[in-house]
């Protein structure tokens, strides 16, 4: 005899996508059917298994009244301080058994319980529609007691008919939602497990002959300016262009004069479609995307993606974002000369894909399906290889274009996200290329690109791209007809990432190379009270990825990190190229599409990083791809004879829907000769007495030779040589790259420990001189070390000439001295900035006259590492000194040491000590993206070599 002890879940773990939905369709917000949003306060009770409790809840007269509350949309781990469990943070693994499709007992699930009333005019005609935009990762839904279904498929849309249940007043809508489910295992994307109703629940209106679903089908001739629209419908009707002057029946075409969409210019015709019961706003945007000689073309023309991964990200919320989060993204993304997105890894909310349209992004919308896990089992049982999960897949790819079909910025239907091969990826691609012909197929796991229209890569080594764009690479007949894009590049966790200049030199080399994808938008850090953000590990998971998933160009709250900064400047839609000798720059046109006539630009001249003039520069409307020569003006004149330069802006001309007039796209600077470098007579001689040293303004100790005062600027530190640098996540790579990854080996010789032997102190007639040999302990390496400092009286020179010893296998972090001042807070400097960079992230360096303070200097990446370098420093000034170099320095400044920063863990860690730590560096190594890509390229390599630079300190009081 056998009897059941809990209520049934098999729902859970089958590996159908659900039962009792109504089939996909468009999404839009009608013009007149009403609708009714339940998004707000819900009562909630979680249980740790998914049958723990009964269906009861959802019975009407149910009494929820002792029950917690959160608020929809939203994820229950992110609400109620602790008491609904925590974030889990996995990039490829699964957090449960991989035991497909069955998912663990202790399954936290969460009843969601709304009580509500419909608004005293809501039509009594017709039907309703209860549409629930996403939900993690599984949920059955009741109405007045009465089952609806249950769904999978966290991040699309799922809708039920619920007309006929409706009532006026006091309606119960039960929702009860598994944080893990056989969809689980499509949904193993690289980010947190986050379950809850995370979008919206809107209850819809549908009236009688209303608009069920459409497909508008907006395409353009380049050959001949036209446009034709048509617009299918299953309920027929009628679609008005009043701006086009269409008035057509649906699935008639129409072919009229037309402006085209484009990402740089998205041009949208408001419209209607009308049937008898309903009007539904269309917002058309007229473009053909073809794949056409190898290239994916646009309204006749190549597109260059310089386009971004974006998840769905809020410190917060979570996955939960508002319309003005999504438009800050979007608005970011225009100012920083962005083009395209990929909406990693899952249809966003649909809300996002207008602004899309609205502003101008070319989209891969990317379907809800990795499997990324079953890698750890080289792909067995993966679900998108085996038939009987194939109706998901399916359905995930329908719910996608079905939902999406309609927004003119989608170019590319992605199948997913790291999902290996197999027939199920076969199925969902025939089936798109079916349903719409008019877009491409994206799908980066099958290189030999069975399915897809383009060749896709990740992460690909610079001379692995240049092959590719050379049509060397090999491969399937088919991918070599393909063009080539990476869909995720250029890591950009904590600095970094680097060599995004070079990545875009090749992209804009061969054509082949149709550009990339930076990984990523955000940094998914969770706001936390003790910890700043917090990321992997922090809510004690026992599986986690750390800081993996903080590797965005924006900081959790949507700063600019440096690395957005730099990639704005290396994907800057007009190229201005400066040539001083001659007086005149190159201004290229490096836009697709658009002219440069929303552009003025602007020059000035700078003397010793000061602008002494500046005025408009008259270029022409250059067509996309051309260039010019434009003279420059006279330089003026100017008796100081310091350094002088030219620096060009590109402004938009105009307010656009993204930033206003005045805003800098694009600028190029040049030297109008060369530096003057500081010129330094010895004059002084040393005096040693009471056992100090002096030599002009300063004071040394005269047993080990330290600087002690200069003038009377207390040095609490003497500058001594440093080589360390609290290694960023780029340095200390991926655990499974095979190549070479420095941080680790410079630790385990021991570059953080670096002992100082002083050799001697010598007074001489023009200079003190101190030798010393800096090593290791345990190795023979060494470097050999002379600071040579001498003095015309008023200032000090310290000449620091560094010889390496042993054989040196590896690159030195940096190369300088550091050393500490008691106070100092204002910073002033002339040279790059006003951002940090490094010697492969300093194409957005610009050098000028910059202030700032110390703790301004201080880049916040979410794991504190190696940051705020200011680049081709001339001088600076602090704490009471000038500083100036021969040759030009980095310069960075803390109030912590390297050490410090090196062991802590979290932004908070970090705290202000009484000492303002400087490093003056002669070199410093590259950054690369080995935290998921190339390290730095050997060009960006500190060798260890024999050195010699000098730094002139004066003091400013
Ligand atoms: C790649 C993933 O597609 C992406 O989701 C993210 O995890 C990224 O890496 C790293 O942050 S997969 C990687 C194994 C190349």
């Amino acid at each position: 005899m056998s009897f059941r002890t809990t209520p049934s879940v098999d729902y859970v773990e089958d590996v159908s996508p659900g039962s009792g939905a109504l089939p996909p369709r468009a999404w839009y917000a009608s013009s007149d059917a009403r609708s009714l949003s339940l998004n707000g306060s819900w009562r909630f009770r979680l249980s740790a298994t998914a049958g723990a409790e009964d269906d009861s809840f959802a019975e009407e007269g149910y009494d929820a009244g002792n029950w917690a509350e959160v608020t929809v949309p939203g994820h229950w781990v992110l609400q109620g301080d602790g008491a609904f469990g925590s974030p889990i943070y996995t990039n490829h693994l699964y957090p449960f058994p991989v035991d497909p499709p069955h998912v663990p007992t202790e399954n936290p699930t969460g009843d969601h319980l709304r009580v509500f009333d419909l608004p005293s005019d809501w039509p009594s005609d017709g039907g309703a529609v209860l549409r629930f935009d996403g939900v993690e990762s599984c949920a059955r839904v009741w109405l007045n007691g009465t089952e609806l279904g249950e769904f999978k498929g966290s991040r699309l849309a799922h809708e039920f008919a619920v007309g006929e249940l409706l009532k006026p007043g006091g309606n119960v809508l039960a929702v009860r939602v598994h944080q893990w489910s056989s969809g689980s295992y499509l949904e193993d994307q690289d980010q947190w497990w986050l379950p809850g109703i995370f979008r919206d629940v809107t209850l819809l209106h549908r009236p009688a002959a209303g608009v069920a679903d459409f497909f508008v089908h907006a395409s353009y001739d380049h050959t001949t300016g036209e446009g034709t629209l048509r617009v299918d419908s299953d309920a027929g009707g009628r679609v008005l262009v009043p701006a086009l002057d269409i008035d057509v029946a649906t699935g008639e075409p129409v072919t009229v004069t037309v402006e085209p969409w484009t990402a740089e210019t998205p041009k949208l015709y408001d419209g209607v479609l009308a049937t008898d019961g309903e009007r539904v706003p269309l917002r058309i945007g007229f473009r053909t995307v073809v794949l056409e000689d190898g290239l994916v073309k646009v309204n006749g023309a190549a597109v260059l993606f310089k386009g971004v991964n974006r998840h769905e990200w809020h410190p917060e919320r979570g996955r939960a974002l508002d319309l003005e989060t999504m438009r800050e993204d979007v608005l970011l993304m225009k100012r920083h000369n962005l083009n395209a997105v990929r909406t990693s890894h899952y249809p966003p909310h649909p809300a996002f894909l207008d602004l899309c349209d609205e502003y101008g992004l070319w989209v891969i919308d990317e379907c809800d399906l990795e499997t990324h896990g079953f890698t750890e089992q080289d792909w067995r049982d993966n679900p998108v290889d085996d038939d009987r999960w194939t109706p998901a897949l399916l359905d995930r790819a329908a719910r996608m274009v079905e939902r999406d079909k309609n927004h003119p910025s989608i170019v590319f239907w992605s199948l997913g996200n790291e999902a290996g091969t197999g027939r199920g990826l076969t199925a969902m691609a025939e089936w798109i290329h079916d349903r719409d012909p008019e877009r491409l197929v994206h799908y980066e796991g099958d290189w030999n690109c069975r399915d897809t229209d383009v060749y896709s890569r990740m992460y690909a080594f610079h001379d692995e791209v240049e092959k590719i764009g050379q049509q060397l690479d090999g491969g399937t007949h088919k991918r070599r007809e393909l063009p080539f894009i990476q869909c995720e590049y250029a890591h950009a966790m904590g600095n970094g990432p680097g060599g995004l200049a070079d990545y875009q030199e090749l992209f804009e080399k061969y054509d082949r190379l149709q550009g990339g994808f930076v990984w990523e938008w955000i940094d998914h850090g969770v706001k936390h009270a003790e910890l700043g953000y917090a990321y992997g590990g922090d809510f004690g998971e026992e599986l986690h990825d750390g800081n993996f998933v903080c590797d965005g160009l924006v900081f959790p709250d949507r700063t600019p990190s440096p690395g957005l900064i730099e990639y704005k400047k290396v994907i800057e839609p007009v190229h201005i190229e400066g040539d001083g000798a001659n007086g005149a720059v190159r201004v290229t046109n490096k836009q697709d599409f658009a002219d440069l006539s929303a552009l003025a630009f602007e020059w000035s001249c700078q003397v010793d990083g000061e602008t002494v003039e500046s005025g408009s520069l008259a270029v022409p409307a250059l067509a996309p791809g051309e260039s010019a020569e434009v003279k420059l003006p006279e330089p003026p004149v100017d008796g100081r004879g310091g350094e002088r330069q030219w620096t060009v802006r590109a402004l938009l001309a105009d307010d656009t829907s993204w930033a206003p007039k005045g805003h800098v796209v694009a600028w190029g600077q040049f030297a109008a000769g060369a530096r003057p470098l500081p010129s330094f007579p010895a004059t002084d001689r040393p005096v040693a007495e009471d056992g100090r040293i002096t030599l002009g303004p300063a004071g040394f100790d005269a047993r080990t030779g330290a600087l002690l005062s200069i003038g009377g600027v207390e040095v609490g530190a003497t500058p001594r040589l440093d080589v360390w640098r609290a290694p960023t996540d780029n340095d200390d790579g991926a655990e499974w790259q095979t190549d070479t990854r420095y941080g680790m080996l410079w630790r385990t010789l021991g570059l953080h420990r670096m002992r100082h032997r002083l050799v001697s102190v010598e007074a001489g007639d023009d200079a003190l001189t101190v030798r010393t040999r800096v090593a290791p302990a345990a190795r023979e390496v060494g470097l050999d070390t002379v600071y040579r400092w001498t003095s015309d009286g008023e200032r000090l020179r310290l000449t620091v000439s560094v010889t390496p010893e042993g054989d040196w296998t590896v690159p030195l972090p940096r190369l300088g001295v550091r050393f500490g001042l008691p106070e100092a807070d204002r910073v002033e400097w002339f040279g790059g900035g006003p951002g940090e960079a490094y010697p492969d992230t300093r194409t957005a360096s610009m050098v000028g006259r910059w202030q700032s303070t110390v703790d301004r200097l201080q880049t916040p990446y979410v794991r504190p590492q190696e940051n705020g370098a200011r680049a081709d420093v001339r001088w600076v000034e602090l704490g009471g000194l000038r500083i100036e170099g021969d040759p030009e320095f980095w310069f960075t400044a803390r109030r912590w040491t390297t050490e410090q920063l090196d062991a802590a863990r979290h932004r908070t860690d970090l705290a202000a000590g009484d000492t303002v730590w400087v490093n003056l560096d002669h070199g410093l190594h590259g950054i690369g993206s080995q935290s998921c890509g190339p390290g730095p390229l050997p060009q960006y390599f500190l060798k260890a070599e024999p050195a010699e630079f000098s730094f002139v300190f004066s003091t400013t009081r």
